[in-house]
Formats: structure tokens, C-alpha cells, sequence
């Protein structure tokens, strides 16, 4: 797909989210989940808590997926042509597992300010109104940070369980997505998603996020790649490039940063989850 039509711009304006989007073909989804698998297989735990993030630095697939030029050519038509990649996550929901993700605004913690950032959230596998996909409050985007609850109930996928309460559901809207689309969601929208009621896990790589180049991280350090363009600010540190899969050298990087992404993401907060 080129870039997004005026139609799609529009919506993601009105709405605070777009999708779907054709990035990758069914067979190269697959790819992406065959590569979670055998990391898996080969390196129990290895993707999990704070494990979840920056997979794009120790796998050349994720990081090539990253750079997906589909993904890219929508993502520009949000924020411009200078585009950094600082963050990738994996939310992985299992078969007869109860996770949930509440319903929150990826701003509130996270530090990128001015909000000139979209996260792009990739179905490995189809996302469903039966295996959990994420629901968006249409229009929330256009309203301040709300207040968030810290939960951190075990079940929540969210680092503290942050949770908008009250949000009416019967105006959320379900993005539902084969395995190679994407939606693409505003920083402040109000979006969760509820548990897998599938035989089958739901797979969401997610880049969170892509920023513009005038994007600074208040509240602490995040390690980026330069997408596209240029970068014109230098505010970030830059991460390793992985040209093998598992270096050793790429895995203590993602494992820095990963020790600075906590301190972001607990900025503040007396308690430490498990992500
Ligand atoms: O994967 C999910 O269900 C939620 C992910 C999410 O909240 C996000 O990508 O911002």
C-alpha cells in the first residue's frame, strides 16, 4: 500500500487510530512467529517480562520487519518523513491464559513528548473479538491524559496494571486483523483489549513506537534506529544494529536497554511489575 489516502488520514484524525494496512503477506507473519518460536524453544523466558521488548535488536527479522516499507509509508503519512524506531514489544496473549490489557493511553508513562509518534501493532496472528483484540474509544485521542489506577493485577499485560475505569465499551471499536495487517493508534487514545477465549495464541508485534526526529524521551533514555530520513535533533541514543541472530554483543545492548525502558515505565511508582 502507498502512503495513507486523505480518507485514511482523516479517520485516523476523527478516531485516533487507522486499520487495517497490508504490510506482510501471510507467509511472512509466519516467518515472524517462526522466529518467536525457536527463540523460545531454544531460550525459555528469554521473551518474557521485561524480555518482551526491543526483540529488534538481537533478531535481523524483527529488525527488517521494522523497516517494512508499507509500514513506513503509512506511519509518514502521520508524523513526517524523518522517522526513528525507539521501541518494539511483543504482546503475546496464550491459549487458555488469562491476559488482558486494561484500558489505558500509552502516553501517560511513557516520556515522548511532543506527541508526534504512532505505534504500529502488527497481527502475527489474526486478532479477533475471540482471542482479544484490542478495542479503541473512538475520539478519546482528542482529550487530555486521563487519571490511571496502578493495578497491577497478574493477569494485566500493562507494566502497572494502569487502568482508565468507566470507559464505555459499547463505543470502543474492535480492530480486527489477519496475520500481516496493522493498525496504527495515536499516543493518547484510550484502548485495552480482553482475554483469548481461542484453542490458538494472539501475537501482536508492536512498534512502540515510531517517533518523529523532534521527539525527545523526558523521562529518561531510549535507544532508537533511524528508519527514514534523517535525524535532524540527535536527541537519542542509538542501539546496535543486529546482523546475526543472538549476538552476544546485541543482547547486552537490548539488556541496557532494557534496564533503562523500566526505569521509564516505573518513573515514580513504589512497586515494580513483572514487565
Ligand atoms: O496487544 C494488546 O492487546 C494491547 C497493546 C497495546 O496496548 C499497545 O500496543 O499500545
Amino acid at each position: 500500500m502507498p502512503k495513507l489516502s486523505d480518507q485514511q488520514i482523516n479517520f485516523y484524525n476523527e478516531k485516533g487510530y487507522i486499520s487495517p494496512i497490508d504490510v506482510f503477506s501471510t507467509k511472512e507473519a509466519k516467518e515472524i512467529r517462526d522466529e518467536i518460536e525457536s527463540i523460545e524453544k531454544k531460550w525459555p523466558n528469554f521473551l518474557e517480562g521485561l524480555g518482551r521488548n526491543y526483540v529488534h535488536i538481537i533478531s535481523p527479522i524483527f529488525n527488517k520487519a521494522c523497516l517494512n516499507k508499507r509500514m513506513l509509508d503509512a506511519v509518514e503519512s502521520i508524523i513526517g518523513k524523518n522517522i526513528l524506531i525507539c521501541g518494539t514489544t511483543l504482546f503475546i496473549k496464550n491459549a487458555n491464559e488469562k491476559g488482558f490489557v486494561s484500558f489505558h493511553q500509552d502516553a501517560k508513562y511513557i516520556g515522548l513528548e511532543p506527541h508526534n509518534w504512532v505505534t504500529a501493532w502488527v497481527a502475527i496472528t489474526d486478532a479477533n473479538e475471540n482471542n482479544g483484540c484490542m478495542r479503541m474509544w473512538p475520539g478519546s485521542h482528542k482529550n487530555n491524559l486521563k487519571h490511571h489506577n496502578q493495578k497491577f493485577d497478574a493477569n494485566n499485560l500493562l507494566t502497572r496494571g494502569q487502568t482508565i475505569e468507566n470507559v464505555p465499551i459499547e463505543e470502543t471499536e474492535p480492530v480486527i486483523l489477519k496475520a500481516g495487517q496493522m493498525s496504527l493508534h495515536h499516543p493518547t487514545i484510550v484502548h485495552g483489549s480482553g482475554i483469548n477465549k481461542s484453542n490458538d495464541r494472539r501475537i501482536g508485534f508492536v512498534v512502540q513506537s515510531y517517533i518523529g526526529d523532534n521527539v525527545n524521551q523526558v523521562l529518561g533514555k531510549m535507544f532508537v534506529q533511524l528508519a527514514r530520513g534523517k535525524d535532524r535533533y540527535k536527541y537519542h541514543q542509538y542501539s546496535n544494529i543486529p546482523e546475526e541472530f543472538m549476538n552476544i554483543k546485541d543482547i547486552e545492548c537490548r539488556d541496557i536497554a532494557n534496564e533503562e525502558l523500566s526505569k521509564i515505565f516505573y518513573n515514580g511508582s513504589k512497586k515494580i511489575g513483572k514487565y
